[in-house]
Order: C-alpha cells, then sequence, then structure tokens
C-alpha cells in the first residue's frame, strides 16, 4: 500500500518498530510535508501544526484520534482522518478474548503448566468463572462495543451500557442503556470500549472499582488513560474486583518493571485490539486513500468530524 504513496509522492519514512521518531525531527520533517500518515506514538499537538506550513492532511492509523489535537488541526485547516470500521470486528474479537482469557485464568494455568507447577487434579483446580448467562456491562457503545454485545448473544448474556445518550448501534441487540454506577454496580464483566475525551479520562478510579461486585472482571481495550492505574492495581490486589484484563496502557510501550506484571489475576496484552494481518492491510490502505483523496482535492473516505 506504502507503495502506492511512494509512486505518486516523495516520502519520508521512519521506522516505527524501532525508537520513536524524536519530537525535534519530527517538527523537522513536517516543515514541507503536504501529508503524514501517523500512529498513537506521534504527537501531533499544536507545535506540530504550527511548524507544518504545507501540511493539508493527517492520515491516523486508528480508530482512536486522542494523539491529535483537534482544535489545532482546525485553526490550521488540516483534515483529520482516521480508521474507523475496519478494525471492529478484529477489535471486538480482541475484547472477547481477554474477557473468556480473563473468566477462565488461561494465563495463570499456563504459567503453572510452563513453570513444572501443575502437581495433579482436583476439583477446583484453576476453576474459573462462566461468561454464559452473565450481565455484561459495555462503556461506550459505538461500532466496536456492539459488535462485542453481538458475540455475547451466543453466550446469552445480559447485556447493559453506558453512553452520553441512546447508541445507535444498541437498537437491535436488546441492549439496556443504564447510569455510569448502575452499570458498575450491576456487571459481572465492565468492557471499557470507550474514546479517550476530557469527559472519559481516568473515568475508571478508586471509586469505580470500588462499586463494582468483587467478583467482577474489568476489561480495557479502549485506552489505558481511561484508567487510573495504581486504583485498578490497588483493586485487585485488594480483592475491590476480581480481575482485570488490558490491552492498553497509560503511557505505551510498557516495560517489564510496570507494576502490572506478573500478577495472577491480570491478563496484560501489548496494544494488538486491530492486529490481525487482514485488518492492518485494510487501515493502512485506508490510510494511503485518505491522504491521496485529500492530496488530489477531494474529501478523505473517513474524515474525523
Ligand atoms: C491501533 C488503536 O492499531 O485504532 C485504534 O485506536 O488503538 C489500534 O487499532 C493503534 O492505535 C496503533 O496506532
Amino acid at each position: 500500500h506504502l507503495n502506492q504513496l511512494k509512486e505518486k509522492y516523495e516520502v519520508f519514512m521512519w521506522d516505527s518498530a524501532g525508537d520513536p521518531m524524536p519530537k525535534k525531527r519530527f517538527l523537522e520533517e513536517m516543515e514541507d510535508a503536504d501529508a503524514a500518515l501517523t500512529m498513537l506514538s506521534e504527537k501531533v499537538d499544536a507545535e506540530v501544526f504550527e511548524a507544518a506550513k504545507e501540511l493539508k492532511v493527517v492520515s491516523n492509523l486508528a480508530v482512536g484520534f486522542d494523539n491529535i489535537d483537534l482544535e489545532a488541526a482546525e485553526k490550521n485547516d488540516v483534515i483529520i482522518a482516521n480508521t474507523p470500521d475496519v478494525l471492529t470486528e478484529t477489535t471486538a474479537e480482541l475484547a472477547f478474548t481477554l474477557m473468556l482469557t480473563s473468566a477462565r485464568r488461561i494465563i495463570e494455568a499456563n504459567r503453572e503448566l510452563e513453570s513444572g507447577d501443575w502437581t495433579g487434579w482436583s476439583p477446583y483446580h484453576m476453576a474459573g468463572t462462566d461468561v454464559y448467562g452473565k450481565t455484561v456491562g459495555i462503556f461506550g457503545m459505538g461500532a466496536i462495543g456492539a459488535a462485542f454485545a453481538r458475540r455475547l448473544k451466543g453466550f446469552d448474556c445480559r447485556v447493559i451500557y453506558h453512553n452520553r445518550s441512546e447508541s445507535k448501534y444498541a437498537a437491535d441487540l436488546d441492549a439496556k442503556l443504564v447510569s455510569f454506577d448502575e452499570l458498575l454496580e450491576q456487571s459481572d464483566f465492565v468492557l471499557c470500549a470507550a474514546p479517550l475525551t476530557e469527559e472519559t479520562k481516568y473515568k475508571f478510579d478508586q471509586e469505580a472499582f470500588g462499586k463494582m461486585q468483587d467478583h467482577a472482571h474489568f476489561i480495557n481495550i479502549g485506552r489505558g488513560a481511561h484508567v487510573v492505574e495504581t486504583d485498578l492495581k490497588k483493586a485487585v490486589e485488594t480483592g475491590d474486583i476480581a480481575a482485570a484484563a488490558l490491552d492498553v496502557y497509560d503511557g505505551e510501550p510498557i516495560s517489564k518493571d510496570h507494576p502490572f506484571i506478573g500478577m495472577d489475576n491480570m491478563t496484560l496484552l501489548p496494544h494488538i485490539g486491530s492486529a490481525s494481518v487482514a485488518t492492518r492491510d485494510d487501515m493502512v490502505q485506508l490510510c494511503v486513500d485518505n491522504i491521496t483523496h485529500v492530496l488530489e482535492g477531494k474529501a478523505p473516505l473517513t474524515q474525523v468530524k
């Protein structure tokens, strides 16, 4: 896909698998750039928009765009595009994987086996909890939340959700809109699938975890900054909640010294929500198409409002 850009335009590429691009270098590269294809690791803030005099479009390889200062983009007349829809089912699958992994203590069980500590069978050995028939609360019933909820139907779950208002995605799902407190109090599993905004930032704090049931599992595929991580650690340690399953962290990547590492009732993944080969192909293609559309004077396919 990137070759399509190289055929038409002069392209500078930073190896994103290595160290993140230093801010100074980013600013230099952006000085005469017409377009930028960015990821979460690039903070596209007011300073970048001021420096990028030729910039017409920022095409973000993600559905989320909390790494981009939308106000500064608008002020500088730069179009922002993202990659919604193409990653919906893949990300919902990962959320489901996290929920089942946490419920059935898969990481803990695998650790036991691999460390040679599996000594025999007993009735409650590695006994987890069922998802079948449970109440599942979704914080952020957008496209991904709804795709997750559709999967819950096969598990005969009761689905409740919290949004600012009725979600257009919830109509055929038999999912009930509830207050944030009701979501916390009633759910056996809570999934955070919301976009990160000023309103949703650090929404899951000590008070929120305190309201959850002590057997409840918390799953996060949104953003790490939805959660006060020290509060989550305490909640899991003290038994305020049973377990957490996370794909995202407040400050990524995390190292092996992160306080969550090694905890039995934590399922931890390195932000791979949308990481299937087919979906990543689609995301990159959409990013490229969004750039070419704008540079050819057309509207991008998926513009951030
Ligand atoms: C991206 C994501 O892969 O879409 C999002 O918002 O978090 C992931 O799908 C990640 O942001 C890399 O840029």
